[in-house]
C-alpha cells in the first residue's frame, strides 16, 4: 500500500511538533516546509534520525521548495507569526493573512486534491482566507482549534475531579478567541453530566480558564505560544481523516446556514472522515448558548470584514 503524503507548512514550534506526532504514529511520509533556509531540513533530519529508535518506517524531508510538496494528501498550514504576551490573536490578522494567501496559492498549485488543515491564527479568519484563495470545496478546507480548546477544558476538569483525562469529554463551539463558547452542558465524565459532579462556580472557573488557556501558556513562555497540545490536536484530525474514523470532533468549518450562520468559518461539531468535513452536527442550543455563539461568530466576521477578501 502506498503511504500517504502529509505536508506541514511552517517548521516552527507547531509545525515541527506536528511532524513529530505524525511520524511517531507512522501516519504517512512527511514533508516539512519553511522559508527559513535550513530550518526544515535540520528538523526533518533530526526527526528522521529518531526513526530507527522508534522503529518507524516513514520518510521525513525538510525543504524550501514547493515542488517537493507535490501531490500531498493533506497539507497542514502553520506558517505565520505567533502571539507574544499581551497580544490578542486578532493582532496577527493582516500579517498572517498575507503569509497565508501566498502559501495557499503555492500549495494548491502542487496539491490540487489535498485536504487543507489550517492552524495559523487568527484561526477562523485564516481558514476563510485559505478557502477563498484555494477555491477548494468546503469539505476539504478546515481549521484546528476546537479539539485543542476542548482538550484544555478536559484537562482542567480532570485536574479538578482527580479523574482520568480519558473519561472526560468537553465541547467548545465558536471562534478560536476570547469569545469561544465552552459548552458545560455537553461535557461529561463517563457520560455523567458535569453539573452532577461540580458546583456551578467551579464550572464557571474552568470555562474561564479554558477561554484563557492559550494566553496562560503564552504568559509562561513569553517568546511564543503553545505547541504540544496544538500539534496533538492536528494529529488527531489527520488520523481521523486518513483512517476514515468518522469521529465527531469540534472543527472550524464553513457554515452555510447551520446555526443561522452563513459564509463564515466557526468551530462546530463535525463528522470527520475520508471526505474531510462530512457533516456538520447542529446541536439544540439554549438561548444563552446561542447568544454566546452569535457573539463569537460576530467577532470572527469582523476580522474577515477587515480583510476585504
Ligand atoms: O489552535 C490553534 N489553531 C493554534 C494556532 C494553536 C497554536 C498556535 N497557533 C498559531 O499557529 C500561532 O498563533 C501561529 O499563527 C501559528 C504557528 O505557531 P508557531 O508557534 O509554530 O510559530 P513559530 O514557531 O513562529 O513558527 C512559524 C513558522 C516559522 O518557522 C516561520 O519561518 C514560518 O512559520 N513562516 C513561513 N513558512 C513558510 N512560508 C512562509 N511564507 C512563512 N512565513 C513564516
Amino acid at each position: 500500500m502506498k503511504r500517504k503524503k502529509i505536508t506541514v507548512i511552517g517548521a516552527g514550534n507547531v509545525g515541527a511538533a506536528c511532524a513529530h506526532w505524525l511520524v511517531a504514529r507512522e501516519l504517512g511520509d512527511v514533508v516539512l516546509f519553511d522559508i527559513v533556509d535550513g530550518l526544515s531540513q535540520g528538523k526533518a533530519l533530526d526527526l528522521f534520525e529518531a526513526s530507527p529508535i522508534d522503529g518507524r518506517d516513514v520518510s521525513i524531508v525538510g525543504t524550501s521548495s514547493y515542488a517537493e510538496t507535490a501531490n500531498s494528501d493533506i497539507v497542514i498550514i502553520t506558517a505565520g507569526l505567533a502571539r507574544k504576551p499581551g497580544m490578542s490573536r486578532a493582532a496577527l490578522l493582516e500579517k498572517n493573512c498575507s503569509i497565508i494567501s501566498f502559501v495557499t496559492q503555492r500549495v494548491v498549485k502542487y496539491s490540487p486534491e489535498a485536504f487543507l488543515l489550517v492552524v495559523t491564527n487568527p484561526l477562523d479568519a485564516m481558514a476563510y482566507v485559505v478557502k477563498q484563495i484555494s477555491g477548494f470545496p468546503k469539505n476539504r478546507v478546515m481549521g484546528m482549534a476546537g479539539i485543542l480548546d476542548a482538550a484544555r477544558m478536559r484537562s482542567f476538569i480532570a485536574l479538578e475531579l482527580k479523574v482520568s483525562v480519558e473519561d472526560v469529554t468537553a465541547f467548545v463551539l465558536g471562534g478560536h478567541g476570547e469569545n469561544m463558547v465552552p459548552l458545560a452542558r455537553y461535557s461529561t465524565v463517563s457520560g455523567i453530566p458535569l453539573a452532577a459532579l461540580m458546583s456551578p462556580e467551579k464550572i464557571d472557573a474552568i470555562i474561564e480558564r479554558t477561554r484563557n488557556g492559550g494566553a496562560e501558556v503564552v504568559s509562561f513562555l513569553k517568546t511564543g505560544s503553545a505547541f504540544y497540545a496544538p500539534a496533538a490536536a492536528v494529529g488527531q484530525m489527520v488520523e481521523t481523516i486518513l483512517k476514515d474514523k468518522k469521529r465527531i470532533l469540534p472543527v472550524a468549518a464553513l457554515l452555510e446556514g447551520e446555526y443561522g450562520i452563513s459564509g463564515c468559518y466557526v468551530g462546530v461539531p463535525v463528522k470527520l472522515g475520508a471526505q474531510g468535513v462530512e457533516e456538520i452536527i447542529e446541536l439544540d442550543l439554549l438561548p444563552e448558548e446561542s447568544a454566546a455563539l452569535e457573539k463569537s461568530h460576530q467577532s470572527v466576521r469582523s476580522l474577515i470584514e477587515r480583510l476585504k477578501i
